[in-house]
């Protein structure tokens, strides 16, 4: 039988900007309830929802200091266990995000474990004895700095690959490791529908060989972690893994192994930065590189052993009509080229919010606008080294994180209708032109073309199960491919560009069933327009 996953579709909600609903300036779950009917029009299967733990908001609840606690900012357990039952009601299931690579340094454990050595939560984190004086070695954090701080009541350094605020678990303590298998029960036992893994690919680090990703600890702890929580469950499990390759997205996907229903992998990410630098580091998107590595996660994954997520946003990166697309002249089009590009290969897609009604990056004149941790840090480091202001802020404004972070833009009344207070964070100012009210009121908008797309995939299941069919010839910026199932053939085409650019195919279609503009009614030597797509059945 097919997993429910399989064939859903699953919209990610970053609370902290979703919708106010007591005028706090802060997103909350009841803010959400009250939006729970527009997502059941929308179509989507599930939730997946950023943090809502008790925790300082260092890195926006990615710093967790009570797992079975509700931040009060986004309201009480009663909220939550009410958004899952309102939620299932509308037949919607929520994913919670799980963030056990590392806690909040406020959390008990931390809090008890760094008061002295012996301290019977001490090797819940990992402490090392300074080295000549210094750093045990030369681990980065991804937030950056050195992955190590230095505790001055015990004159010992612990690891932290995030901010020093978000020390790392020991995941080689088994005790660490059942504790958080009760507490992924507790919130089974709710009936939440699945989690999805931060960060998963650190918890078989090694620090003292060096190994942040991959360690050979991993998949054994993956799998104790299956039989132990979710193993005879439905539920859906998503990895976080920046480092995986196909090989290893089987490892993490293939049912015999009982790990993981499927992991986010983001080899396109690194497209736009220059080889061997950080994502800081800017250089021109080529659509090519794209397309080559789309392709390539449809073909050298074994969708019959494995399976993978599909995805363009979501809270950590830019925009993808704004990086790699075009945000103003061609704006609707090229979201619903995207949508159509995504929605119809191997996988499951994910939809950040926004994204169904074409939101854009965000950009910001001056650093004190800038909220997100890793863009401040990484702008003070880089000041300090003698970089260019406004080159730190133009890489900001291309790559960080706050762009998909604005509020999300529900009208064109006060604040976008997110709150009736002052935001968290700006409100882009597009929003008068850009807003879910819009979209609704127009039968042409990017959001009914998500609607239909994921309706396609609920009534058809060749967009679930078919094979992916590159065609190679054509010109190297469109991307056209079939799905085939039995004797059922679609075909996908996609300009991936603002040229016109000219296509060819001798097969009658019979029938469109999404486009982005009126498409030809014949398909041989056509010209296809800026990022024209659409889809229509062969056979
Ligand atoms: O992100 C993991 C991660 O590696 C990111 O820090 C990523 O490198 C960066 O955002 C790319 O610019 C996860 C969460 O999605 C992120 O929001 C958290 O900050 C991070 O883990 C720590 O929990
Ligand atoms: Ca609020």
């Amino acid at each position: 039988m097919t997993p429910w996953w399989k064939k859903a579709v699953i919209y990610q909600i970053y609370p902290k900007s979703f919708q106010d609903s007591n005028g706090d300036g802060i997103g909350d779950l009841p803010g959400i309830i009250t939006r729970l009917d527009y997502l059941a029009k929308l179509g989507i299967d599930a939730i997946w929802l950023s943090p809502v733990y008790q925790s300082p908001g260092i890195d926006n609840g990615y710093d967790i200091s009570d797992y079975q606690a509700i931040d009060p900012q986004y309201g009480t357990m009663d909220d939550m266990d009410n958004l899952i039952l309102e939620a299932k009601k509308r037949n919607i299931k929520i994913i919670m995000d799980l963030v056990v690579n590392h806690t909040s340094d406020q959390h008990a454990w931390f809090v008890e474990a760094r008061k002295n050595k012996e301290n019977q939560y001490r090797d819940y984190y990992i402490w090392r004895d300074p080295v000549d004086g210094h750093e045990p070695n030369g681990l980065q954090s991804a937030f950056s700095g050195s992955a190590w701080q230095y505790d001055e009541t015990t004159k010992q350094y612990y690891l932290h690959f995030f901010a020093k605020q978000q020390p790392d678990l020991n995941w080689s303590n088994s005790i660490v490791r059942d504790k958080i298998y009760q507490m992924m029960n507790y919130w089974i036992d709710k009936g939440i529908g699945g989690f999805r893994m931060d960060v998963i690919e650190l918890i078989g680090k090694d620090p003292d060989k060096m190994v942040r990703e991959n360690g050979k600890m991993l998949h054994p702890y993956l799998q104790e972690m299956n039989q132990k929580t979710f193993g005879q469950s439905d539920l859906l499990t998503v990895g976080e893994t920046w480092n995986a390759t196909p090989k290893i997205a089987e490892d993490y996907s293939d049912p015999a192994r009982h790990e993981l229903s499927m992991v986010f992998q983001f080899e396109n990410q690194t497209l736009d930065q220059k080889d061997g630098c950080s994502k800081w580091d800017l250089k021109p998107i080529d659509l090519v590189e794209l397309k080559k590595i789309l392709v390539k996660w449809q073909t050298e994954l074994d969708f019959k052993h494995a399976w993978n997520s599909l995805f363009w946003e979501n809270h950590d990166i830019p925009r993808v009509i704004s990086r790699w697309g075009n945000d103003q002249k061609y704006r609707v089009v090229c979201a619903k080229m995207f949508a159509i590009v995504l929605h119809l290969m191997h996988g499951t897609p994910y939809i950040f919010n926004g994204e169904e009604i074409g939101m854009t990056n965000s950009p910001v004149k001056n650093i004190n606008e800038v909220e997100d941790i890793e863009s401040i840090n990484m702008y003070n480091e880089r000041l300090d080294a003698g970089y260019d202001k406004d080159e730190l802020l133009h890489a900001i404004n291309v790559k960080g994180r706050d762009n998909a972070r604005t509020p999300m833009q529900w009208s064109d009344a006060l604040n976008a209708g997110f709150t009736s207070g002052k935001p968290w964070l700006r409100v882009n100012s597009n929003y008068t032109d850009i807003n879910v009210k819009q979209c609704l009121a127009d039968p042409d908008s990017i959001f009914y073309t998500y609607q239909k797309l994921i309706e396609l995939r609920h009534h058809n299941q060749i967009v679930v199960d078919g094979d992916f069919q590159l065609i190679e010839e054509t010109d190297a910026q469109i991307l056209a491919y079939y799905r085939i199932l039995g004797d059922q053939k679609w075909l996908v085409v996609a300009n991936l560009t603002d040229k016109e650019k000219p296509f060819n195919c001798h097969e009658q279609y019979q029938k469109v069933l999404v486009e982005n503009y009126t498409t030809p009614s014949n398909l041989q030597n056509i010209i296809l327009k800026p990022y024209q797509a659409f889809v229509v059945t062969i056979a």
